[in-house]
């Protein structure tokens, strides 16, 4: 929900405590949190259990939200998704509903409204219908309906989904009710969405203390001068002898002593610690960040199993020519003849999370089949048109493979999958960009929920952002999946950024992701050309073995090393091509393959074998303004008293040019730089 309200909504709706409100506004309930910065009172989730007259419970679920308006519907429905599925509703979906209470002016103005109106429906993201409630007071902060919309009512983009919409006066608080109670049967019969637009006023300015009748002095003229609802309601119940005028005032005198002395309770040391977030599922991930290594190699068999099951057609199923080839790949990897490449390591790494148990959901524009035709996830049947999902027949007993072609957006979709991430621990949650650069579009959830929540609210997600990443020469676009912004907002442990080398990594990494007891958003930069190709596939003993790596170092001899580059990501099989061909014995390339959190005592002990390195270059194919330089440069230079030379592409406002011929021109420049450059 939107701020207005917010806190009589958690008082008077979901029961949270009036002395735990007050405490948040003495700033006491700051030593109780649950680690973190915390967040203002106005941004905080609840829940609770509400006790009906008829002894059934509800169980009411505020999901936190940040200020910047809209952005929490679809996390609320992703939210909403993973609730269902918890509690088996996943045909009907009338067990759990999500309602979003929004502004008049947010609603009209927020692209995110329509975006995710339009998901709610679709495979993959239904929700069996949400409530929309306007708290429509015809302002939104000092701007009028009519340089708000170019509509007459806020509420006209809810018609894309055929919803019905109710307009409602805010004064009747009888007809509110039995409009929400008849929006409430719409929804649970049709399983469609409903709005209602209740159509009142702002008493005060915006956030209370403003004056509103600079920008709307007629209008407040008027509000001044109207009586509240309260008075309103209260004296149509006298005139219906429903009430006393002596109920009526005790009603408000008992509310107002309530008020008070939970206003008196307030004292340093007087409130209940806050409840720890990492309850029922969650019970056991409140760890913090480590660098502990996670047992991610598995059993020879169990390999074998998937290997199998992805190249088990059902009988009579017919598939496209050119996946046959795929199949006899697959096979070849399976019996040690051929490296396992990337996407296979990919699914070797779902098949053995599925087989072990957990849950999969994977979203994104085109996944199924993958953007690069690598994954075929989904296979169709040639002649039919049927589906078949290898992963989902494993072996009886497993996690189901949830793997949906999500619609084209990333802000909604993005924010539906980080919504889903934080109900279940148990279940891998992976949210795909086309191509790295239209993670841009989902950079609202990134800062505000995916970054910080954990610090803000005690929210924990494991969620995984898959994004292609890589210069070759495709142009400003398609090139970048802003590395640097991820490492902008990184600190105190709050996600992971990798950029890796290898196909074993991979399958490692998305294993662990699972296996540690603790959750946080992990974001990778996936390979594009390097998808199939030989220079990242990884043979077979290393699925059987090892695990994950932070760093990978080339030499197992380093005593004559005088230089040492570092770069993290694809630039390595440019810098590798030239280190094979010089067979230069005084130069290792260290590959940082973990970019964030960053394990600076296992940096240093590396560092600490390579003696006589006297040089140290730091070589990346992005633009010097972009890429891990400036985050990286900082870290190594402070940690190990070395001073970095930079060989990379110049700073530069797009992240790559336009032409082929260049891009390789300064390629080949970064790489010859990289083994030569003097400071
Ligand atoms: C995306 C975004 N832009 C701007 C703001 C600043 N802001 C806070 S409240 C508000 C007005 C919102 O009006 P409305 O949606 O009608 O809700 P109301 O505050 O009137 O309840 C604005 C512009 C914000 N919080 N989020």
């Amino acid at each position: 929900m939107a701020h207005r309200g917010r806190l009589n909504i958690l008082a008077n709706i979901l029961d949270k405590p009036y002395e735990e409100i007050f405490s948040e506004f003495e700033d006491i309930a700051y030593e109780n949190l649950a680690g973190g910065d915390g967040d203002v009172k106005y941004h905080k989730g609840f829940s609770s259990d509400h006790v009906n007259r008829s002894g059934k419970s509800v169980h009411l679920s505020l999901t936190p939200n940040p200020s910047h308006l809209e952005a929490v519907d679809p996390v609320a429905l992703g939210r909403t998704r993973a609730k269902q599925r918890l509690r088996n509703d996943t045909d009907e979906r009338i067990k759990v509903v999500p309602v979003l209470i929004h502004g008049d002016a947010a609603f009209a103005g927020q692209g995110v409204v329509a975006e995710t109106l339009n998901l709610g429906h679709l495979e993959g993201y239904r929700v069996g219908g949400t409530i929309h409630v306007i708290a429509n007071n015809q302002i939104g902060f000092t701007t009028a309906p009519e340089e708000g919309r170019s509509t007459r009512y806020a509420t006209e983009v809810a018609k894309m989904t055929e919803a019905p919409i109710f307009h409602v006066n805010a004064e009747d608080p009888e007809m509110v009710f039995r409009i929400s109670l008849l929006a409430l049967k719409f929804r649970q019969k049709f399983r469609k969405d409903a709005v209602i637009d209740i159509i009142g006023y702002r008493k005060y300015g915006h956030s209370e203390g403003d004056e509103p009748s600079f920008t709307q002095p007629l209008t407040y003229r008027k509000i001044r001068s109207r009586p509240s609802v309260r008075v309103i309601y209260a004296e149509k119940l006298l005139r219906e002898e429903i009430l006393t005028e002596e109920e009526a005032s005790g009603l408000k005198d008992k509310f107002t002593e309530r008020l008070r002395l939970s206003s008196e309770k307030v004292a340093p040391g007087a409130i209940a610690p806050t409840a720890s977030p990492f309850r029922g599922r969650w019970e056991g991930f409140g760890n913090p960040y480590g660098f502990e290594k996670t047992e991610t190699a598995v059993p020879s068999d169990l390999l074998h199993e998937v290997f199998s099951a992805l190249t088990r057609i059902p009988r009579g199923f017919s598939i496209h020519s050119k996946l046959g080839k795929r199949m006899d790949e697959i096979g070849k990897a399976s019996r040690g003849e051929a490296p396992v490449d990337w996407a296979l390591a990919e699914l070797l790494a779902f098949g053995t999370l599925l087989a072990e148990g957990h849950g999969i959901r994977l979203s994104g524009e085109d996944s199924r089949r993958g953007t690069f035709s690598q994954r075929h996830a989904v296979l169709r049947d040639h002649e039919t048109g049927e589906e078949y999902i290898p992963l989902n027949n494993i072996r009886n007993e497993q996690g189901r493979f949830c793997v949906y072609n999500s619609m084209l957006s990333e802000f909604a979709v993005l924010g539906f999958d980080y919504g889903y991430s934080i109900v279940d621990p148990h279940m891998m949650v992976l949210w795909e960009a086309q191509f790295g650069d239209f993670v841009n579009g989902g950079q609202v959830v990134i800062d505000q929920f995916l970054s910080s929540s954990l610090s803000k609210w005690g929210v924990s997600s494991g969620i995984v952002l898959l994004l292609p990443h890589g210069n070759e020469g495709q142009g400003p676009e398609h090139s970048n999946g802003y590395l640097e912004r991820f490492l902008a907002g990184c600190a105190g442990g709050n996600m992971e950024v990798v950029n890796l080398t290898n196909a074993s990594q991979y399958f490692h990494l998305l294993r662990r992701q699972m296996k540690r007891p603790f959750r946080r958003p992990l974001v990778v930069m996936t390979p594009k050309s390097l998808l199939r190709s030989g220079f990242v596939a990884s043979p077979l003993r290393e699925f059987t073995e090892g695990s994950f790596e932070n760093f990978i170092v080339s030499r197992t001899d380093p005593k004559d090393v005088k230089r040492l580059i570092f770069c993290s990501g694809k630039i390595f099989f440019d810098l590798l091509a030239v280190f094979e061909e010089t067979n230069r014995r005084d130069v290792d390339i260290v590959r940082i393959e973990q970019l964030y959190p960053f394990d600076g005592e296992q940096f240093l002990q590396i560092l600490r074998r390579y003696g006589g390195a006297r040089e140290f270059v730091w070589a990346q194919e992005e633009t010097r303004n972009r890429g891990a330089w400036t985050f990286m440069r900082e870290k190594l230079e402070e940690l190990a008293g070395i001073r970095l030379i930079y060989c990379g592409r110049k700073a530069s406002p797009g992240p790559a040019g336009g032409s082929m011929k260049q891009h390789l021109r300064e390629q080949r420049n970064i790489v010859s730089e990289a083994f030569s450059v003097k400071e």
